[in-house]
């Protein structure tokens, strides 16, 4: 368990700084249990410099992104304040290695939701949804990695983008939407690619949360997942997702 604590300070170093290191697990050797472990301490050592926690980011939700990343296992990750992107605003590039960006639908919750819960008895729990970015930013050199190596790195979160929050009491099973770069269109998916519906999403954070033991809290944002596969993202680019009834999210990059 040493070694989980220094790969849990060499990934934290690496995500402070926007530095790549080299993959430690290429074979997927680690459990699931070690890789999650590495993950909590990482994620421990921001909260320890007075981060907070806000929420949950799922992962490989969709096929489009286990099949970009060769991966088929639903993996979860830890959102803390700091990667909140204020929407439409523009950020440095320099806070990153080699960012991505893909399209999701968000949830704010109004009740802790905990353990298995029905799609119904997770809905009644949210609060709004809103058309979301995330940037995910792999620690790893060239943005390769295995299973136990990505859940380690905290699922590769880095930032994330949140529109205007709408009220969830609207089939958002399947709502049609567009990843745009610069103006173009450069993916079009559905929200249904999440798990077929994405409360699933929210249904499967509530119980690997709880299983963590640090169940979904009041206020706490969840992250469904990309619906497309990911997108390079450069200097000087304008990335906006645009969701059928829900509207938009977008930032810069500066030069
Ligand atoms: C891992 C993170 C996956 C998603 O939405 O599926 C993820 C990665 O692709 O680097 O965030
Ligand atoms: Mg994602």
């Amino acid at each position: 368990m040493s070694n989980a604590i220094e790969y849990a300070m060499l990934l934290d170093d690496a995500a402070v700084n926007a530095t790549e290191v080299p993959q430690f697990d290429p074979e997927g050797r680690l459990s699931l249990d070690t890789a999650y472990a590495i993950q909590a301490a990482s994620i421990q050592r921001r909260i320890e410099r007075g981060q907070r926690r806000v929420g949950v980011k799922m992962g490989f939700t969709s096929r489009a992104k286990m099949a970009q990343m060769g991966l088929s296992d639903v993996i979860w990750g830890r959102l803390t304040a700091d990667m909140q992107i204020e929407e439409g605003t523009a950020i440095d590039f320099s806070r990153f290695v080699h960012p991505r960006v893909e399209p999701e639908i968000a949830f704010i919750l109004k009740r802790s939701l905990e353990g298995d819960v029905t799609g119904p008895q997770a809905l009644a729990a949210v609060e709004a949804i809103a058309p979301a970015l995330e940037i995910i930013d792999s620690r790893y050199r060239d943005f390769k990695f295995s299973l136990p190596e990505v859940i380690a790195d905290n699922a590769s979160s880095s930032g994330f983008v949140i529109g205007a929050w709408c009220d969830p009491h609207i089939d958002f099973s399947n709502l049609g939407l567009t990843l745009n770069i610069d103006g173009r269109v450069v993916q079009v998916g559905s929200t249904a690619a999440l798990l077929g519906h994405p409360l699933r999403s929210l249904v499967a954070a509530a119980r690997v949360s709880a299983q963590a033991g640090e169940p979904l809290q009041a206020g706490w944002i969840v992250m469904a997942g990309g619906a497309t596969p990911a997108e390079w993202i450069r200097p000087g680019q304008h990335v906006s997702v645009d969701m059928e009834h829900l509207g938009s999210a977008s930032f810069e990059i500066k030069k």
